[in-house]
């Protein structure tokens, strides 16, 4: 018998929220059991949210061959930091205890042969891991249109910088002839280039050119013109190659347990309308009601995931006193509201969930089209937009740009005959069915199929 080939041992390197910790999972488990690679994952002594804590303890326990490295974080003034957002300030917290990483990784019983890091850590880790002579790879954890905003916004901030126009971004970003950025799509905090997250963003774009790729998990079905865009150096010039390695499927120790899926059993195909805004958008109690609103008036039954808080350690109060008692009466019939953690890839894979009303984080946006469930983007916050166009553009489902994100509150009428165009369209079922087949398809063959050339080449040269 021949020696087995010798296995790479990948370190990865997650961030703060689960919308950064998710994909690393997915990730993870793809390595562990797909690609025969023996996986280390980094996590930091303390998290933001318990989400990330209970999903970290599940994760290592479904996965007892994944060695987990503690990473000691230095105490961190958050007071210094022009920013109030506890995940940004918690991006910049593992950011200044960078210098430890070298140290933690080389001390591994078990070398390391590559590294993968989180996109809002490249500034920091990619510098402080050159003298490790490892390939450095970075992960971006949203869209392939947010990929190309990342990797241009420096350039833009400099022209801006350097203007005497104090509205430097008034007619968008423009990246090339097809890609126009309009100002309205931009993360909030990008209007300030003195704020914490763009200086953060701004960094983070300017290092994705030294790494030795940047991996994604997005559909080709939705951004493969993007993709080639970013490949063909027609975004900025000297990106290191763009790997598609997605759209990255759930673990079955993701599912939990899942109590609203006896309640769809009972509900038709296709008669459910799920609603959830991540896990950590948090609605002002005034659209919460007018939501609750639209949802009595599309005539469509409901499934809703509740947030109150940003953080769900903050979160007390019960559903009653947020939706208010009246609706719940008058809900009964009609929906189940529910303010806990859901199994959501569940959710929108049961056959009774037949549209979404999305905040468009990446992840749920990449879940729902795996699931062909059409979705109706609205937009809170972040890089949200710009994900919402690639729902839109990609025929998976409707967006109302003018829904904004400025605290204008937004009519119950208006949702509930939003949410009746969702559920009433065909064509958009058809088009997400397509999307499914097709997204299962290079799910399967992820490193093979049509990204042959991409990662499972690069996994072979990380032996
Ligand atoms: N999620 C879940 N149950 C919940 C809330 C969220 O499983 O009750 C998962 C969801 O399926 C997705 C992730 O948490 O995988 C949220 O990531 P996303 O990028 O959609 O949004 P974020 O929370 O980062 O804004
Ligand atoms: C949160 C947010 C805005 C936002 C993203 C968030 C992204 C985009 C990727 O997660 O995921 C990204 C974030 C931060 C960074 C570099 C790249 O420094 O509110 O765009």
């Amino acid at each position: 018998m021949s020696d087995p080939k010798p296995q790479p041992h990948v370190a990865l390197l997650p961030s703060s929220g689960m919308g950064h910790l998710t994909p690393f999972f997915r990730l993870a488990a793809l390595l562990t059991t797909k690609y025969n690679c023996r996986v280390t994952f980094i996590t930091t002594s303390q998290t933001v949210s318990l989400a990330e804590s209970n999903s970290i303890a599940s994760f290592l326990s479904a996965f007892p061959e994944i060695i987990p490295i503690n990473f000691n974080l230095l105490p961190f003034d958050s007071t210094t930091a022009n920013s109030t957002d506890p995940f940004f300030l918690q991006f910049e917290a593992i950011s200044r205890s960078a210098h430890l990483i070298a140290p933690l990784l080389a001390s591994s019983s078990l070398p390391v042969s590559a590294l993968i890091i989180d996109v809002t850590l490249a500034a920091s880790f990619v510098p402080a891991t050159a003298d490790l002579h490892l390939p450095r790879y970075i992960l971006f954890t949203s869209s392939a249109k947010m990929l190309s905003l990342c990797a241009y916004f420096p350039a833009a901030a400099a022209v801006s910088e350097s203007s005497e126009d104090s509205d430097i971004f008034r007619d968008g970003i423009c990246i090339n002839d097809s890609l126009v950025i309009p100002k309205s799509w931009l993360p909030l905090p990008l209007l300030d280039l003195t704020n914490l997250f763009t200086t953060q963003f701004i960094a983070n774009g300017e290092k994705l050119l030294h790494s030795d790729g940047i991996l994604i998990s997005t559909l080709d079905d939705l951004e493969r013109d993007t993709l080639g865009e970013l490949n063909a150096g027609k975004i900025v010039n000297g990106l290191p190659p763009v790997i598609p390695i997605g759209p990255l499927t759930p673990c079955d120790f993701e599912r939990g347990n899942g109590t609203q899926l006896s309640w769809l059993d009972d509900q038709a195909e296709n008669s459910v309308v799920y609603i959830s805004f991540g896990s950590r958008t948090s609605l002002p109690r005034n659209q919460i009601r007018e939501l609750g609103d639209g949802l009595l008036k599309s005539g469509h039954k409901f499934l809703w995931v509740i947030k109150d808080m940003k953080v769900d350690k903050d979160d007390e109060d019960g559903v009653e006193e947020i939706v208010g008692y009246e609706f719940i009466e008058k809900a009964k019939d009609y929906g189940l509201v529910v303010k806990t953690w859901v199994d959501q890839f569940g959710i929108l894979s049961h056959p009774a969930v037949g549209g979404f009303v999305t905040h468009c984080g990446w992840n749920s946006v990449t879940e729902a089209a795996l699931c062909g469930v059409p979705m109706l983007a609205w937009p809170q916050g972040g890089d949200q937009r710009v994900n919402a166009k690639v729902i839109e553009s990609g025929g998976m489902g409707l967006w109302v740009e003018s829904w904004g994100w400025g605290g204008e509150l937004v009519k119950g009428n208006e949702i509930g005959m939003k949410i009746k165009e969702l559920m009433e369209d065909e064509g958009l079922r058809v088009r997400a069915a397509h999307v499914k087949k097709e997204a299962r398809k290079v799910g399967k063959h992820v490193g093979g199929g049509a990204h042959k050339l991409g990662f499972l080449e690069i996994i072979e040269g990380w032996k």
